[in-house]
């Protein structure tokens, strides 16, 4: 089984564990956490892959360590998430200059294969008022001459923003899974053939991963205000849900249906206005869940 090297670097008190937590939906875990004494590795199982997950703990003490052993701990990575904490403005300088010392050490050990980095500037939390736009843009253009011949994205995260942290793990891990692209076009696809759906999104089961296709930025925006919501039904529903229908409010429609292939569950979210259910699931029998089902098995062989 084809094995991948995810690595969470970032100052200490980043959040970086407090994110793994959240991905793996070990809510009550967050309560305790502790500064990560150096690495802390745990397997992940996205899509049938193996993923290896390596926290790296970051007070400086292990940060000194890592570079003594930066060959072993950079070599192979598959992709690189970057945490700040965008509430710590004085150590901007600091965080930035370790994003720099880990890119050189990237591009030391082999620079044919530079990682995929995903930057998260964390602790953007939904419940502040506080606007983070000067700050986003100012460590947008210093990373950007950072992260020169890099393929990057920028994310604004928080712990208390569940979807944020999805959107920001599936763009890194979209990068080793070769079908996404076939997943994004079919999505992209349907949006085309129903006029009346305006977003449609297929969730992994622990919503690890999504793919997702909006009619136009509003949609989006709309969408990502239920995002958080049908997350958690889904969740919390588990094996008994195979189709839900809800209605937002006399306009808005979301329909979840539930697809399982070699025995993984997969969602398909769908919103829109005056949503035909039944047409909607003889479109997905007819057209798309063949096509679906063969992508996604082809992925795992
Ligand atoms: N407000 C807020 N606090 C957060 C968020 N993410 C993490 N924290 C808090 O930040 C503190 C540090 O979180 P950790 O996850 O331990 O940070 P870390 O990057 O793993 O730190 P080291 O292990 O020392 O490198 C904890 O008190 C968390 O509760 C967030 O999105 N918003
Ligand atoms: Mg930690």
């Amino acid at each position: 089984m084809e094995q991948y090297k995810i690595i969470f670097a970032g100052l200490a008190n980043a959040g970086k564990t407090s994110i793994t937590l959240t991905l793996q939906r070990q809510f009550s875990d967050l309560a305790d956490i502790t500064p990560t004494k150096g690495i802390d590795r745990t397997e992940l199982d996205i899509l049938g892959f193996r993923v290896v997950n390596w926290d790296l703990g970051g007070q400086e003490i292990f940060r000194e360590e890592y570079k003594k052993k930066e060959a072993v701990i950079f070599a192979e990575t598959e992709i690189l998430f970057y945490v700040i904490d965008i509430q710590d403005t004085d150590l901007y300088e600091d965080a930035l200059k370790y994003l720099q010392d880990i890119v050189e050490i990237y591009k030391s050990v082999d620079p044919d294969r530079l990682p995929y980095t995903t930057i998260c500037l964390n602790k953007v939390d939904p419940d502040l008022m506080i606007d983070f736009s000067k700050q986003t843009k100012e460590l947008s253009s210093k990373i950007a001459n950072i992260l020169k011949g890099l393929e990057y994205k920028i994310f604004q995260t928080s712990i208390y923003n569940l979807p944020s942290l999805i959107e920001a793990f599936s763009w890194g891990i979209a990068k080793f899974l070769p079908k996404q692209s076939e997943l994004d076009l079919m999505l992209k696809k349907f949006l085309a053939e129903h006029a009346n759906v305006n977003a449609v999104n297929l969730l992994e089961k622990h919503s690890m991963f999504l793919i997702q296709s909006y009619r136009d930025e509003s949609a989006q925006l709309f969408f990502n205000l239920l995002k958080e919501g049908i997350i958690s039904i889904i969740e919390k529903l588990g094996n008994k849900l195979t189709v839900l229908t809800l209605d937002i409010n006399k306009i808005f429609k979301v329909f979840v249906e539930k697809m399982t292939v070699l025995q993984r569950d997969y969602y398909f979210v769908f919103m829109g206005q005056d949503l035909d259910f039944d047409l909607i699931q003889n479109s997905l029998i007819t057209n798309y869940y063949g096509q679906i089902q063969n992508i996604v098995q082809s992925e795992l062989q």
